[in-house]
């Protein structure tokens, strides 16, 4: 995973008209990204916010996170990229908020929210891959353009951020769960939310009795057979990790509701 640095985004910015974050509509306020957002801003850079898979979340739900984004200024789309939900629109805005030709857009967020899924969207059959930007310095050797249209191009390294801080939000910033310090808690705390959210989802996954997270998490691990062969205890480490890869595969489902609605 090539992670950029907040550092290399803030350069990259000198180079690019519009930022597209997306965020993952299961959880928009943890995969958004305060200090990326306040550097965009404070570069002058027109700010698009995509809450993407949208597909995966109730639409009262997806609505009620536009709706508190917008209500603080931000501009908002949402999008399936999979499904190919909005992504008309999405072209369509930022025909019309590219004002200046030729337009740069750098599509920036944290691992697995779709960037690439999105870029592939945009860039259609028809695109043409463009060289390096002509007169342009630093991180520009790196990254190539793709035409969305005449104009209007997207820049092809994808800023990923780096998937930090507590271990849920870790994990639905699409930290891998060999990467988690400490993968039981993180699984646990996912699980926790998850039956505290959607009774029922974590004992149709995996046939077990909600409750309390750890004992849950030790009951996936014997029913999966995930024993450590020395002693027959039961794995807990590695149930975490398939709890966690399940998040991330779409196994588990999982979102979060917006602020101001019944929890
Ligand atoms: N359900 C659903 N899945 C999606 C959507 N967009 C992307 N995905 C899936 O999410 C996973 C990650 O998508 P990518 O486009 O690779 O995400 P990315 O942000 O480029 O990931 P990195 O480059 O690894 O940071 C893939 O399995 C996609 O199929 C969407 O709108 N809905
Ligand atoms: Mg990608």
């Amino acid at each position: 995973m090539r992670v950029a640095t907040l550092r290399d985004i803030r350069r990259m910015l000198g180079d690019v008209h519009i930022v597209i974050e997306v965020t993952d509509a299961r959880a928009p306020d943890v995969t958004r990204h305060g200090r990326l957002e306040e550097l965009v801003s404070d570069a002058g850079r027109r700010l698009l916010v995509v809450v993407n898979k949208s597909d995966l979340v109730p639409e009262e739900v997806l609505w009620g996170w536009v709706n508190a984004f917008r209500a603080e200024g931000l501009s908002v789309l949402t999008t399936s990229a999979t499904k190919r939900l909005g992504t008309l629109r999405l072209r369509r805005e930022l025909r019309r908020i590219a004002t200046e030709r030729p337009s740069r857009i750098l599509v920036v967020g944290f691992p697995k929210v779709g960037k690439s899924s999105i870029i592939n969207v945009l860039k259609g059959r028809r695109s043409a891959s463009v060289s390096a930007v002509p007169g342009s310095s630093g991180y520009t050797r790196h990254f190539q353009l793709f035409r969305v249209e005449g104009g209007l191009y997207l820049v092809d390294s994808p800023g990923i951020l780096p998937p930090e801080g507590a271990p849920l939000e870790m994990v639905l910033r699409g930290a891998k769960p060999e990467a988690l310090e400490n993968p039981v808690e993180a699984a646990a705390a996912l699980l926790g939310d998850v039956m505290r959210r959607l009774p029922g989802e974590v004992s149709r996954v995996y046939g077990v009795e909600e409750g309390d997270p750890v004992e849950v998490l030790t009951e996936i691990a014997r029913r999966r057979n995930l024993t450590f062969s020395s002693t027959g205890e039961p794995n807990l480490t590695e149930a975490a990790r398939q709890v966690i890869r399940d998040y991330h595969l779409q196994r588990l489902r999982y979102y979060r509701q917006p602020p101001d609605s019944p929890d």
